[in-house]
């Protein structure tokens, strides 16, 4: 449950954000697939409400569910099976989103599949939950129904997460129908999970889920595999629950690191480059095959969850962003993840974005699908991260090298670092406000080699920027701090 069954030479799941599952299935064919992405992290696939006020149609409508139908915003059962073996077929694991703690907010309408739900008589018969099945006044003790204290872990698990009605996860009932759910994505072929919300539910209730989980299928993978289970808490240190408190159930995401990079990168609180050079554990976070790592998520990217607006490095900051997705990659730390997003225009008042409920590209609330243009990039305000050079390249780096110690570290004291993965690859990056020229150690067998951050290396013709290395695995490396991108990573 803490493998995410990459196939060989594989690396790196990709957050398609709010995509379509048919946008999805050709993303698996024509770039996943060739470029050596491991998987996709889907959004939720679930039945979810509808929401047309005050805002219109928002992204986060997904993650209140109405019933556990195939059929979403991002498309209907069949598409999403399609994708699932498609993806499968070209080589890529597709993980979904789990929403599995609560259902909708208060209210009542039809859900995206047209199921009826009522969220103040507890009703959402397209399961059926009904009032017996959700947590209430026995277990919860805040006045108002909802967690108001995250220093109270009791509150935390039993009480409405944003009002958000609570399932009652230690009823059997309850985790057959969640199980049930599941089942049928594992089934269809799906690799694992990422676990929304998992910080408000009880580690013995998910325990029980899991032990429920069928093995993953057996046309797709070894028999006997488990699945793939990344759970979502938000552990920044300070509060009674602990990341560690999941960890033995499977991998949980690791918020300190996409924080702690930003701020490194961003030169906050006098951090320094060098400083990286024990990122991770050294730096109090989770061991390593415990974490999923990742630089922004679909929360913090626009102020929800946790971080920051002044740490964390997204797509709007693309020159830092890419230097900070590039480290991740190439440093041996965590399961990687990154974020695929879609452009929406930033209006921070008063620390809050007020366009941060904005939804995908959309007509009329039906979610477009991503165009591809002539230089690879996507269209209609898709922003296709996982579709800048810099960033696909590191995916192709870190596939390559990802077995490989980390070796012949190097930093200048401040802001300029160098290491090598084995003798498979080398990366170094320049943070300083001047240019660096240095020769280093590269751990590389000797040769001319193309650097895959300024260029692309074609069949014998290299357009970025050329590398000698020496017979004695030295090579000259000069980065520019004005340059489009200050980092240069080359390959075996
Ligand atoms: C929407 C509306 C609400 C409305 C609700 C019900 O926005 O106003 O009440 O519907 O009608 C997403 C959106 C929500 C949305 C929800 C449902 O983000 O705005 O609510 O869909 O449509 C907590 C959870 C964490 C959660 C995060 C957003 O622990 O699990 O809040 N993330 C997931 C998903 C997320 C989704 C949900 C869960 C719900 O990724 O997309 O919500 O399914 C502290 C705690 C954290 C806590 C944060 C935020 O963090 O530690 O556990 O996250 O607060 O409340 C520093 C601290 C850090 C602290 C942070 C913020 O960084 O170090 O610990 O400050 O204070």
């Amino acid at each position: 449950n803490k493998s995410p069954h990459c196939h060989n030479g594989r690396f790196g799941i990709v957050h398609l954000f709010e995509w379509r599952w048919a946008d999805i299935a050709a993303e698996c064919e024509r770039w996943l697939g060739p470029k050596n992405f491991c998987g996709v992290q889907i959004s939720p696939p679930n039945e979810h409400r509808i929401i047309d006020s005050p805002d219109y149609r928002p992204w986060y409508q997904r993650y209140q569910p109405v019933s556990y139908k195939l059929d979403s915003r991002s498309g209907n059962e069949q598409e999403l099976r399609d994708m699932v073996e498609r993806c499968n077929k070209a080589g890529v694991r597709i993980y979904a989103d789990l929403v599995i703690n609560h259902m909708t907010g208060g209210g009542q309408g039809q859900g995206s599949s047209g199921s009826y739900w009522n969220a103040d008589s507890l009703s959402y018969p397209a399961v059926p939950f009904g009032s017996g099945d959700f947590n209430g006044r026995d277990v919860c003790n805040t006045g108002s129904g909802n967690i108001e204290n995250y220093n109270d872990a009791n509150q935390v698990r039993n009480c409405r997460l944003l009002g958000l009605r609570d399932l009652r996860l230690g009823k059997d009932y309850v985790r057959g129908k969640v199980a049930d759910y599941i089942n049928n994505l594992i089934d269809m072929g799906m690799a694992g999970f990422r676990v929304d919300a998992v910080k408000h539910m009880w580690p013995g209730d998910l325990q029980n889920i899991y032990s429920r989980l069928k093995n993953l299928n057996s046309r797709y993978f070894l028999s006997n595999s488990r699945p793939f289970i990344f759970q979502e808490v938000i552990d920044m240190g300070g509060e009674p629950i602990k990341g560690t408190d999941y960890t033995h159930l499977g991998q949980v995401t690791e918020f300190k690191y996409g924080k702690e990079l930003g701020d490194v990168i961003r030169k906050n609180n006098g951090q320094r480059l060098r400083y990286l050079r024990n990122f991770g554990e050294g730096w109090g976070m989770l061991r390593s095959g415990d974490s999923l790592v990742f630089v922004d998520n679909h929360d913090n990217q626009r102020g929800h969850g946790a971080g920051g607006y002044g740490s964390i490095l997204t797509h709007a900051d693309s020159k830092m962003y890419k230097m900070a997705n590039a480290f991740m990659m190439a440093f041996p730390y965590g399961t990687v993840r990154i974020m695929s997003s879609y452009s929406w225009q930033r209006n921070i008042q008063g620390g809050k974005d007020k366009n941060d409920w904005i939804g995908p590209p959309s007509n009329g609330g039906n979610t477009k699908s991503v165009p591809i243009n002539a230089d690879n990039t996507c269209g209609d305000g898709w922003v296709c991260e996982h579709r800048w050079r810099q960033i696909y390249n590191m995916v192709s780096f870190g596939a390559k090298s990802q077995n490989e110690p980390l070796r012949n570290w190097w930093d200048n004291g401040w802001q300029q670092v160098a290491f090598s993965r084995g003798n498979k690859a080398f990366i170094a990056f320049n943070n300083e406000d001047r240019e660096m020229d240095v020769t280093l150690q590269t751990g590389l067998p000797a040769g001319t080699y193309c650097d895959i951050v300024s260029g692309q290396n074609g069949k014998g013709n290299c357009s970025g920027k050329t590398i000698y290395v020496g017979n004695d695995g030295r090579a000259r490396i000069q980065i520019s701090n004005r340059a489009d991108d200050s980092f240069i990573a080359i390959m075996v």
